[in-house]
């Protein structure tokens, strides 16, 4: 029996980072989480590249570009979506989320959810550097944890099919 578990070590590794403008006092936040835990888990901060989109919902479309030019090991997406006194929470945190996990599994180049969903500011705000942690950073290891757990599956793979 194997156990395969994935290493947050990122020596050599690429990533983009596609992050959303709105709401940047929490997502600017959730970004320098990222940066740092990648740098300090090894990344080089030369291969970190970081790309701005209007809002969540935007996110889909530039991490599926991001992935196409297969440049990245892992694409890791940043927002923020607060819930309003109208249904447009709905619509932008559903098809934001959807929208990443069709881009991940279609590309097959790891693509991270690091988009806050909250009902209020606050709840965001404890998320993004305070005392809930900073999710931007939890997604960066995430990621790299996701790219080790993948190069062992897909190496384990092409060996078992010779
Ligand atoms: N975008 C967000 O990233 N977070 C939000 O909370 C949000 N709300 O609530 O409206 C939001 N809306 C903008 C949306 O992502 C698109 O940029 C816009 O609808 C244009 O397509």
């Amino acid at each position: 029996m194997a156990t395969i578990d994935g290493k947050t070590i990122g020596h050599g590794m690429r990533f983009a980072i596609a992050v959303a403008r709105f709401n940047h006092f929490i997502t600017d936040r959730l970004l320098e989480g990222a940066q740092d835990a990648l740098v300090r888990a090894g990344v080089a901060a030369a291969d970190i590249d970081v790309v701005r989109t209007p809002g969540a919902f935007e996110l889909p479309v530039v991490a599926k570009a991001l992935a196409e030019t297969k440049r990245y090991d892992a694409i890791i997406c940043i927002g923020a979506v607060i819930r309003g006194a109208t249904a447009h929470f709905e619509h932008v945190a559903g098809q934001c989320a959807s929208g990443i996990q069709q881009v991940s599994i279609s590309t097959g180049v790891p693509v991270l959810f690091g988009v806050l969903t909250t009902d209020t500011i606050e709840q965001a705000i404890e998320r993004a550097g305070t005392k809930a942690g900073n999710k931007g950073g939890e997604c960066a290891l995430g990621a790299i944890e996701l790219v080790d757990v993948l190069r062992q599956v897909r190496h384990l793979t092409a060996e078992t099919s010779k």
